[in-house]
């Protein structure tokens, strides 16, 4: 069984889809992140980083429980102890890794800082809006370019690199930008969209205890 330590947002909503996709069988635990519950001790034993998500599975060969943050280290254990949503094949595997590394390191930070300067900032700062605003635009881009010649972001079949960045890119609008000028980013966010696994990830905090 996979403890799963998380709330409802684009990096939690990465591990519910990778989860139900999987069929792994986990427990969801909420850590509310708006009342604090990130900082409280028994949290910062698994994740001393004090962010969401995180899990530590009870089923390993050893018998040892490990735990996992960062949302993309939980993606590459995930999809390892699964064998699913990354390729065998070098070329395939790494092709997918390198897309979720852009993610993990291009659009979480870009979009979550053109979030906090559009949305939450006690004051409006219009360079910081206007750069990461436009760092998104740009990042929108490299994917619609990536998205012309490749079904999926990583791989032509769908991937943990998918499910990395899919729970950032559907919002876009939120972060300043024209979904008009990237039809092939549309496709994709609406083809994922479709997967009844994906639907029962967005959920399923709704459900959790
Ligand atoms: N790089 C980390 C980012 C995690 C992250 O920023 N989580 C946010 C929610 S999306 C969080 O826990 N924020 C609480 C806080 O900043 O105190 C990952 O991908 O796991």
């Amino acid at each position: 069984m996979i403890d799963l330590y998380s709330w409802a947002t684009p990096n939690g909503h990465k591990i519910h889809i990778m989860l139900e996709e999987t069929g792994l069988p986990y427990r969801l635990h909420k850590v509310d992140i708006s009342r604090g519950d990130q900082f409280r001790p028994e949290y910062l034993a698994v994740n001393p980083n004090s962010k969401i998500p995180a899990i530590v599975d009870h089923d390993t060969p050893d018998g040892k429980p490990l735990a996992v943050f960062e949302s993309g280290a939980i993606l590459i254990y995930l999809a390892e102890k699964s064998g699913k949503f990354l390729p065998a094949d070098k070329h395939r595997r790494y092709d997918v890794l390198q897309w979720l590394m852009f993610q993990m390191a291009s659009i979480g930070p870009m979009y979550g800082q053109a979030w906090h300067f559009r949305s939450v900032a006690p004051e409006r700062i219009p360079y910081a809006v206007d750069r990461y605003t436009n760092e998104v635009t740009r990042l929108l881009r490299v994917m619609e370019q990536r998205l012309k010649d490749s079904a999926y972001l990583g791989d032509s079949e769908f991937s943990i690199a998918d499910i990395a960045a899919w729970p950032w890119v559907k919002g876009s609008e939120k972060y300043g930008q024209d979904m008009r000028d990237f039809p092939h980013v549309v496709k994709w966010i609406a083809k994922i969209a479709e997967r009844p696994a994906v639907q029962r990830g967005l959920n399923a905090l709704a459900k959790a205890a």
